[in-house]
């Protein structure tokens, strides 16, 4: 079994997927990519409704080994962003290494070191180590609610929007007010008949303007490509010291900060004050993830613009009825309802020793060591795993550090130093014991909402501390915390 040439399968040809390529090719190791659809890009492939835009400034949302002189705004729309992960899969030999239509349905391991991976696509032998790579935001959440399939207009989830719909001059209800919701509705209000916004929770929304690059700094950016090294580096700054920590009495300032700059941002922006009333949250800032707009407001203060904030009681045939009575009729429904975060890798099912699958191990909780590993699962490792930091950060650069950390224990088993490695059942339990401590004194967990960072036994989906502290935890593998054999 052990005389097969060294190689790794990555499951995912996302934004981390293609990352994991770069680095294992540099590496000069051998490895397959499985991609279950039939084009690289992973969310900004799902995602294209109107007015979708990274929230993450675009000199930091990218890769730090692929600076981008081209980007045409602060934050880029997300088909530039789609086509820059498909160039640098391209540019740098990625893609060669890509099985589209692939997705992994099982990974078992069969013990000395190997995996056996099977795709869609058959049997694809065996692997001496596998990286999931396969995103946190994937699987659709449409919500429970009474009458949704008899809706007798077009409905659809807000990550598959029907592009061959046009929506000019239709009713269109948009249900929920994340940050998906609150880019749709500026995006489409000057072309709809109306929009109907159908609130549950209010939201705190921060505005940033998002201002395009004049060809000059284009130019600057082309010249000298330090430049955007050095943007890069001071937004990361920014970024790190804005959201230093979710954890209360560590980051109280910056809290307050966020909270003064969301209620000027509602004061200043919102004129009907029973509007007004009615936008505000009863949470704090920072519990829920924090939305970058300056078009929300001005949008749903429109003539053709509906805040519905009475309870939705049920879906008919020509449109949404609320519990007042009103039938809000539409020919249109986007459902902007979220995602499931802990869904990982899952539906495929991932067999470590002994026979063990990690959904029976995560079935109360998922649990990993320090989010990129887990015990019984040797050679497997996380991008993007349990307590990942997702918060308002660069999902980009999480996944950087995830990917050096890995490759370390990837270059130990290629060079043939061992055989297998896995993180102890004892770090393991000692990490996620800090985790759900420190978790109890996140603004998530104290600022009285409820999120989408936490499951329903209680477990934050997200890393608790300091962004600093997570590329200290993962820089360098702490050997005394593994087994290796
Ligand atoms: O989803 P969400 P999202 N009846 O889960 C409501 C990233 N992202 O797609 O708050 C009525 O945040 C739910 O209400 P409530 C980013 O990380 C990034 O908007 O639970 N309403 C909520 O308002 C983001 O956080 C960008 O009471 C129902 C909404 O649906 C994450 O993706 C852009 C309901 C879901 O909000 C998810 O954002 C877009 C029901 N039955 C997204 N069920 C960038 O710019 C749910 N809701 C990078």
């Amino acid at each position: 079994m052990g005389s097969t040439p060294f190689r790794v399968a990555v499951i995912g040809a996302g934004a981390s997927g293609i990352a994991t390529g770069v680095q294992l090719r540099q590496a000069g190791v051998a490895f397959d990519i499985f991609e279950r659809a039939d084009d690289v890009g992973g969310t900004w492939r799902d995602n294209r409704y109107p007015g979708l835009a990274c929230d993450v400034p675009s000199h930091l949302y990218r890769y730090s080994f692929a600076p981008n002189a081209e980007w045409s705004h602060e934050y880029a729309p997300a088909a530039e962003i789609h086509a820059y992960f498909r160039k640098v899969a391209g540019d740098l030999g990625v893609l060669d290494h890509v099985r589209l239509s692939n997705e992994m349905k099982t990974a078992e391991y069969v013990g000395d070191g190997l995996w056996r991976v099977v795709t869609s696509q058959g049997d694809q032998g065996l692997y001496n180590a596998v990286i999931l790579a396969t995103g946190i935001l994937h699987q659709m959440v449409l919500p429970d609610i009474p009458g949704r399939d008899s809706f007798a207009g077009a409905a659809f989830h807000s990550a598959r929007w029907d592009q061959s719909l046009d929506i000019a001059g239709k009713r269109v209800g948009v249900i929920g007010t994340g940050s998906t919701a609150t880019q749709i509705v500026p995006a489409i209000v000057d072309q709809v008949a109306s929009v109907s916004l159908f609130q549950r929770t209010p939201q705190w929304i921060t505005p940033v303007p998002n201002n395009p690059f004049p060809e000059e700094k284009k130019q600057q950016f082309r010249a000298d490509p330090q430049k955007m090294d050095q943007l890069y580096e001071h937004l990361n700054d920014i970024f790190n010291n804005r959201f230093a920590s979710a954890l209360v009495g560590a980051n109280d300032e910056g809290l307050a900060e966020m909270a003064r700059a969301c209620r000027e941002n509602l004061e200043n922006n919102v004129h009907d004050p029973e509007l007004r009333r009615r936008l505000t949250p009863d949470y704090q800032a920072g519990c829920k993830r924090l939305i970058v707009s300056d078009k929300f407001y001005p949008a749903i203060q429109k003539e053709n613009a509906h805040l519905v904030d009475t309870p939705i009681a049920g879906i008919e045939p020509g449109g949404v009825r609320t519990k007042d009575g009103a039938l809000h009729e539409l020919d249109v429904i986007v459902y902007a309802t979220g995602f499931d975060p802990f869904a990982f890798f899952r539906p495929a099912v991932i067999t470590g020793r002994d026979g063990v699958t990690l959904n029976e191990q995560w079935k109360d909780s998922c649990q990993a060591y320090r989010s990129v590993a887990a015990p019984g699962f040797p050679n497997l490792f996380f991008i993007g795993g349990p307590n990942s930091p997702i918060g308002n950060f660069s999902y980009l650069r999480t996944a950087e550090v995830q990917i050096g950390y890995a490759m370390q224990l990837v270059r130990m088993l290629a060079d043939g130093k061992c055989r297998e490695i896995e993180p102890t059942r004892e770090a393991t339990d000692a990490f996620n014991a800090e985790v759900s401590e420190a978790i109890k004194h996140t603004v998530w967990a104290t600022g009285g909402c409820t999120s989408w960072y936490f499951d329903r036994q209680g477990n934050v989906v997200s890393w608790p501390w300091t962004y600093a502290r997570f590329e200290a935890d993962l820089g360098a593998p702490r050997i005394d915390e593994l087994k290796v054999a």
